[in-house]
């Protein structure tokens, strides 16, 4: 993980998630405190669901979906400084997340996916438009996002794209040629 996380940011990638969903807090926070310490400067961290550890580790935002902490919650917890993101399925999250003081709004899954357990509903590119309508906050796009298919997401509205397993095999060559599809 942290030899990827390396790779993504050399290629240029400008933020990284760390999303655990069978770790312990202990073991999350080590992970946390080891991609700080070898990503320090190149690249903005996020801490997936925990608002506790975005502090301790020292990352520079905590993302949440709707069984998370709410967005207030979580901002009273991390203050205006740090960035605060909030994942939406439908028009009407999206809707609400606008009306909070989130950074960023993702929105998705755009296409299938097996990188989530009991994903919501495909989106699909009308989704995403769906979205772009809703909110002036920067969109990001999540869900089944290969390099094959992104530049379509974007073209749909969104600001940029999430993508965990087209990164996967290969992390720095595909991080480049998404950069490459996307500049
Ligand atoms: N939330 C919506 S889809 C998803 C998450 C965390 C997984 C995205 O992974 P992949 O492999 O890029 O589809
Ligand atoms: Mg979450």
């Amino acid at each position: 993980m942290f030899r990827a996380a390396e790779d993504l940011a050399a290629a240029g990638v400008g933020l990284i998630q760390y999303r655990n969903k069978s770790g312990n807090a202990r073991q999350m926070l080590d992970h946390a405190r080891e991609l700080k310490l070898r990503l320090a400067t190149s690249v903005k961290l996020i801490m997936n669901d925990r608002a506790d550890l975005v502090l301790v580790a020292e990352f520079d935002g905590v993302h949440v979906g709707q069984d998370d902490l709410s967005p207030e919650g979580v901002r009273g917890i991390i203050g205006d400084a740090l960035w605060l993101g909030v994942s939406t399925h439908n028009p009407e999250q999206v809707r609400e997340a606008d009306q909070t003081s989130a950074d960023y709004i993702a929105v998705g899954p755009v296409f299938a996916t097996a990188s989530k357990t009991n994903p919501d509903p495909v989106i699909g590119l009308e989704g995403v438009r769906r979205a772009r309508e809703l909110t002036r906050k920067p969109l990001v796009a999540i869900g089944g996002i290969k390099r094959a298919n992104c530049r379509s997401v974007i073209d749909a509205g969104a600001d940029s794209v999430a993508v965990i397993s087209d990164l996967i095999r290969e992390p720095g060559k595909s991080a480049e040629a998404f950069l490459r599809i996307l500049g």
